[in-house]
């Protein structure tokens, strides 16, 4: 089988951006434009010829065409051998786990995690390196210019694969495997985790409910939760995987999981509930009336480890995205581990991770996870939390309120302005970096800012520097108001507002976070101008 050589042109829109190239389906469906991407990875990700490669995708509408023109791609670029999950399926952490059992020299994920989709909806490529992580800047940076440049791609002249079944198929020189999508991930979970607690707590009549909301995770939960872990079927809900998430928003947050979060705040609802989003890697924890923020997630999880298997040794270290409350900083001081403060991505916790400087990490925008793999982890947080309960025999808002009695309460919002012009947004961020100068010292009602800056982190690892992460205002007492545009939006520009406070008394920490962060909210609108500069009065969603 001789490759052909494809004359294209560049494109100028592929730069990566929080979490690789994110688009609507429709350009990615223009002609050649997925596929300069690719052989972008291809020709600036050097010694990928004869190695082993892993694909694989979130089922999202377009995952199956991409992943038959990848295959063809990879095999007319010399790629030894192809591991592709079973109908294109590969969840974020599943993939993760594949590339580093496998010891692959890396991966190509489809996902656009929690974006919807559908032939309206988003799509996403990244590349992932052989620690099983996404690649770093120095990398997607790469792979950008690349796409900037491109003049050709080379491809094969052969059908689709049957991707619907295991197997192994050779095109030319590559061995392409279809494997099992759920089966390395679930191990890797048996070995974390103590199953037979999880089990014997669900036999004593522990109920709990997983929103798979028509995504990746349906296999990967009924394979644990049910089959291996014994709850009831049923418990998974949505847990079959659709093109277009049923219609739905896949984003496993209060707006968006809808049905789940009903069920939890009904009378006779379930003990634990969870959700999963597009492409696995993000959670949502909810006990009976209680929602859980992934912040206080982490700083739990962290109080926590010991009660696991996996982690009872004890953790090196951890690391939160610089937006993500402070509450697992009080975790780790009083263990006496380092906590490492990283920009919005979770690229940036690999190097961390592959220098034992840590061990658990997690980010406000749902995601926590560990150094079992070097993606964060929606199942495996799910699980980190029963084998919690299951050692504790305690509420989730039991243990929750403990915490914040021990270590005092991290009050937390995020207020998101979606689909903003461009252009009004980056006058918001110039506006508020104007006011750096004048800034400290000012008081707004009770609270004295004593600092501002844009967040830069130097990789204590390599060295590299990461400038503009999001603007900080630090106030007395340690309450804050951190502003950002994020990096995955596919139109316009999405503001995000993260507010949060401190209360160390336990009398006062029962209240409804956006009443007692009201004061810094106003302060935050005022601050950036928002209905003058942008037209909106509130947000889109808050968190
Ligand atoms: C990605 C990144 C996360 C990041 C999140 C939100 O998650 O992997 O590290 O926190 O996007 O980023 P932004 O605030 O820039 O929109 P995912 O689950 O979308 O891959």
């Amino acid at each position: 089988m001789t490759p052909r050589t494809i004359s294209t042109r560049p494109f100028t829109d592929q730069r990566p951006g929080t979490s690789g190239l994110r688009k609507k389906v429709t350009r990615f469906q223009e002609p050649h434009y997925l596929e300069n991407f690719v052989q972008s990875i291809f020709d600036s990700v050097g010694k990928l010829q004869g190695e082993t490669l892993v694909v694989g995708g979130d089922g999202r509408y377009f995952n199956r065409e991409a992943i038959q023109t990848i295959i063809r791609m990879a095999a007319a670029n010399g790629i030894g051998h192809l591991l592709v999950g079973r109908a294109g399926l590969l969840s974020t952490p599943a993939a993760s786990a594949v590339i580093r059992k496998h010891g692959a020299a890396g991966g190509i994920i489809l996902s656009a995690s929690h974006n919807p989709g559908g032939p309206d909806g988003d799509f996403g490529i990244k590349f992932n390196t052989a620690n099983g992580g996404p690649a770093p800047e120095k990398i997607t940076e790469a792979i950008y210019r690349r796409t900037l440049e491109i003049d050709r791609y080379l491809t094969l002249d052969c059908p689709d694969l049957p991707l619907d079944h295991l197997g192994s198929h050779r095109l030319g020189e590559t061995t392409v495997e279809i494997i099992d999508p759920v089966a390395d991930y679930a191990q890797l979970m048996e070995a974390l985790f103590d199953f037979d607690a999880i089990r014997e707590l669900l036999q004593g009549g522990f109920t709990l409910r997983f929103d798979a909301m028509h995504a990746v995770t349906g296999p990967y939960a009924h394979e644990i939760l049910e089959n291996r872990l014994g709850a009831p079927s049923g418990t998974v809900m949505n847990g079959t995987p659709l093109p277009d998430f049923g219609g739905g928003h896949p984003d496993p947050n209060l707006a968006y999981a809808r049905e789940l979060v009903e069920l939890l705040f009904s009378d006779d609802g379930p003990d634990f509930g969870a959700a999963s989003d597009g492409d696995g890697d993000r959670n949502m924890i909810l006990g009976r009336n209680f929602f859980v923020t992934p912040s206080d997630s982490l700083a739990l999880l962290t109080a926590n480890a010991r009660l696991v298997p996996g982690y009872r040794n004890g953790i090196a270290g951890v690391a939160r995205s610089m937006p993500t409350s402070l509450a697992v900083d009080r975790v780790a001081e009083k263990l006496g581990i380092e906590c490492y403060e990283t920009p919005t991505g979770w690229k940036f916790f690999g190097n961390l991770m592959d220098a034992g400087k840590v061990t658990l990490c997690g980010e406000e925008s749902f995601g926590t996870g560990s150094n079992h793999i070097r993606e964060k982890d929606g199942l495996w947080a799910v699980l980190f939390w029963l084998n919690i309960l299951a050692a504790r025999r305690q509420s989730v808002a039991e243990i929750v309120r403990q915490h914040w009695a021990e270590y005092g309460r991290n009050f937390y919002t995020r207020h998101d302005y979606e689909e903003l012009e461009m252009a009004a947004a980056q006058g918001v961020m110039q506006h508020l970096e104007q006011q750096f100068a004048i800034l400290p010292g000012q008081q707004f009602g009770s609270f004295r800012v004593t600092s501002c800056d844009n967040f830069s982190y130097t990789d204590p690892v390599d060295g590299s520097v990461s400038s503009n992460q999001g603007i900080r205002i630090l106030f007395d007492g340690g309450s804050r108001i951190v502003y950002r545009l994020s990096g995955t939006g596919t139109v316009g520009a999405t503001l995000r507002i993260y507010i949060e406070s401190y209360e160390p008394d336990p009398g006062k920490q029962l209240q409804d976070p956006q009443e007692a962060l009201a004061p810094l909210i106003e302060i935050a609108g005022r601050l950036a101008e928002l209905p003058a500069r942008t037209g909106r009065t509130a947000p889109s969603v808050i968190t």
